[in-house]
């Protein structure tokens, strides 16, 4: 059964290690939100592919999802000597990805042979492509201006009243070799569970994808990120709420309907599955709230099953 991801970072990166489990590597494609990429020192850096192939890789960090395990920060206190930015946390084996993504960027090469070049290096089989090879930058409107992605999240610890969201060079922006192909060709196509504004909303900005997604619509499942009004990862159910938005799976059911025709829904949610059955979206329930690697298995199996259920 051959399936496209389209995915954010640590929220989705999670569904991937469980699809991973119960599919083999040559049937999952996964499409990567790179609205979060940034130059820093220097180096261009691409946090959600390289959040994606880490835990594919088996590497990632298991304390916060991102960034390689066992790491250590020497650079980056010495870069701190320097008086360079050292608010976002590059670790020295980390560093050693962003120096190699940006060596091949270059010498002429794309975001998607850099990254293969990347995942190739650890053994991922999993074909992992970016939404896009031409830059796209989630910018944010807030109440202390106009801010880059990772300056708010990470450097702002997400505090800013978030008043607007911008995805820059968005229309310019080609899919990269491989993403309309494979929606297209795909047995099912899921949105992972990731912010729907700056994790799957990049993808979807980039001209083409929403498009051939509309056309799958059937076999279009999204999982659920919000359980109980309350983000699995990260700030989406306040980031709803500052835009005008009730922090629910009803909500995000409500963003997908126009190219998902199947939603996941968490069990503790289950009172929503007739407003989200009007949305004309099948429903199943689950339990989507992944801590352990079986809960990740057993969440990529409801996520095969309710899709065999759309070729019968
Ligand atoms: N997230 C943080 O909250 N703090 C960090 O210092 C940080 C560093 C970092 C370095 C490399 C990388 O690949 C990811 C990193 N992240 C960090 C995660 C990242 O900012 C976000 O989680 C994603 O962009 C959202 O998916």
């Amino acid at each position: 059964m051959a399936i496209v991801a389209l995915a954010g970072g640590v929220g989705a990166s999670k569904l991937l290690l469980g699809l991973s489990k119960v599919l083999p590597a040559e049937d999952l494609t996964v499409t990567v939100n790179t609205g979060d990429d940034l130059e820093l020192h220097g180096l261009s850096i691409s946090p959600d592919l390289d959040i994606v192939t880490y835990t594919l890789a088996g590497i990632a960090n298991p304390a916060t999802g991102w960034g390689i395990r066992e790491d250590t920060f020497a650079a980056l206190e010495w870069l701190g000597k320097y008086g360079r930015p050292a608010w976002f946390h590059l670790g020295d084996r980390d560093l050693a990805t962003h120096i190699h993504r940006t060596a091949l960027l270059r010498s002429g090469s794309s975001v998607s042979e850099a990254g293969h070049s990347i995942s190739a290096a650890f053994g991922v089989k999993v074909r992992i492509l970016p939404m896009s090879d031409q830059p796209v930058r989630t910018m944010l409107r807030t109440s202390e201006g106009l801010l880059a992605f990772q300056e708010y999240l990470v450097h702002r610890r997400a505090e800013p009243v978030v008043e607007g969201i911008e995805f820059a060079g968005a229309g310019q922006a080609l899919p990269s070799p491989g993403v309309i192909e494979s929606i297209g060709s795909a047995d099912g196509i899921v949105i992972c569970p990731s912010n729907p504004l700056i994790s799957i909303g990049p993808i979807l900005a980039v001209p083409g994808i929403r498009e051939a997604l509309r056309a799958r619509r059937s076999e279009v499942l999204a999982v659920s990120p919000i359980v109980g009004g309350k983000s699995l990862k990260g700030p989406s159910d306040r980031m709803l709420e500052q835009l005008g938005m009730k922090a629910s799976a009803l909500t995000v059911a409500g963003l997908y309907r126009d190219f998902a025709g199947r939603f996941l829904l968490d069990l503790q949610d289950h009172e929503l599955q007739p407003s989200i059955e009007a949305l004309d979206m099948k429903v199943a329930l689950a339990q989507t709230v992944m801590r352990s690697d079986d809960d990740k298995r057993v969440l990529a199996q409801s996520v095969l099953s309710f899709l065999g259920q759309a070729r019968k």
